[in-house]
């Protein structure tokens, strides 16, 4: 049988791989799945204990209850600060970023953005929820708190990114630009071992996974390339949950699609929180990830923290072929008299 190798054990003998590596890194990995861990314990007794509840309800004993979303967040906001391996944290629970005073004056140069609970809607009814996170070197200057340039990064620039799902077993994936390696959790010690080593995304797959039931109100090109999907006769998965949907895909397959809408004319899911960091883990092992325009995530220059995106995520194989449909099917931009274009469909 082979040796067992833990996320800790794996993580430093990554950092050995890079002679000038100062072990930052490597420490702000560990306090992740350190906090991964305790957001596992109560996402597993979270149907025991209410605190599935809306912020600020009160429990059977009258204690204040906190909704498992924001308790999620407290626990990492808390395992980053007490790190001192960075300077600044922005969570898709924040309306602004966190700056993190330096410990024992070390000057951290790193910043984590994540979503600390995605999917949460879906958690009292014990669908898979999850973390997503992305690590930045700092632009500022480390003589000082970080700045908003310091999140306001493209995707192209992640030095790490992963994501912990909380599901039938716990897993967590990451990647540091080099392969995507995943780690499943042995509650029986309390670790995370390495169980899926150099993660490779299929060419193509069985499955498509979009909200169906919002079909009418997707530009043309997309319901074209979902008719042809079903046509195909792939099968429609749809977790709801972006980080489970992807998973799936990750391992399996597929193409995972949130366009925009009327509702949400410039996409629904976060460019830092949710679509950077798992574009970052499916370009890694192979995969591709676009808006529904093909412009590739990563290269999106986000202006503010809470900027949202259309996505096309999954087996490169598939996200090519709707790029023929984007092609063959997107209303023409309307020509203006002065060259200018208004960017509203004739
Ligand atoms: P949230 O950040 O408000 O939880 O929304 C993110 C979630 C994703 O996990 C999921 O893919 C999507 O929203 C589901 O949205 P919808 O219910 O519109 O299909
Ligand atoms: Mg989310």
């Amino acid at each position: 049988m082979s040796r067992i190798v833990t996320l800790d054990e794996f993580i430093i003998q990554r950092q050995k791989d890079f002679p000038y590596a100062s072990g930052e890194l490597t420490g702000l990995l560990r306090d992740i799945g350190v906090a991964a861990k305790i957001v596992n314990r109560e996402v597993n007794k979270a149907g025991l204990v209410s605190i599935l509840g809306v912020a600020n309800a009160e429990n059977a004993t009258g204690d204040e209850v906190q909704k498992l979303d924001l308790y999620a967040n407290d626990k990492l906001i808390d395992c980053l600060k007490n790190s001192g391996e960075c300077c600044g944290i922005a969570s898709e629970e924040n309306e602004g970023f966190i700056s993190i005073p330096s410990i024992e004056s070390k000057k951290a140069k790193y910043v984590v953005v994540f979503d600390p609970l995605d999917g949460s809607s879906n958690i009292d009814v014990n669908v898979s929820v999850g973390t997503i996170f992305g690590i930045y070197r700092r632009k500022s200057k480390d003589t000082g708190p970080c700045e908003m340039e310091d999140f306001l990064q493209k995707g192209s620039e992640l030095v790490a990114g992963g994501y912990v799902i909380y599901g039938t077993s716990t897993i967590l994936v990451y990647s540091t630009g080099s392969g995507v390696n995943g780690f499943t959790l042995d509650p029986s010690i309390g670790e995370f071992c390495l169980s899926h080593r150099d993660i490779k995304i299929p060419d193509r797959g069985n499955y498509y996974s979009v909200n169906q039931g919002y079909y009418l109100k997707f530009d043309v090109e997309m319901r074209r390339y979902i008719d042809y999907c079903s046509d195909l006769n792939l099968r429609l998965r749809y977790i709801g949950s972006m980080v489970s949907d992807v998973h799936r895909t990750l391992f399996k397959g597929g193409i995972f699609l949130y366009p925009n809408t009327r509702k949400f004319p410039k996409g629904k899911l976060r460019i830092l929180y949710e679509c950077n960091p798992l574009s970052f883990i499916v370009e890694q092992a192979g995969g591709k990830a676009v808006t529904c325009d093909m412009d590739r995530i990563l290269d999106i220059k986000p202006t503010e923290l809470h900027q949202r995106s259309s996505i096309a995520i999954g087996s490169p194989g598939m996200i090519d072929e709707m790029r023929d449909f984007v092609q063959k099917y997107s209303m023409p931009t309307p020509y203006v008299e002065n060259g200018a274009s208004n960017g509203t469909p004739a």
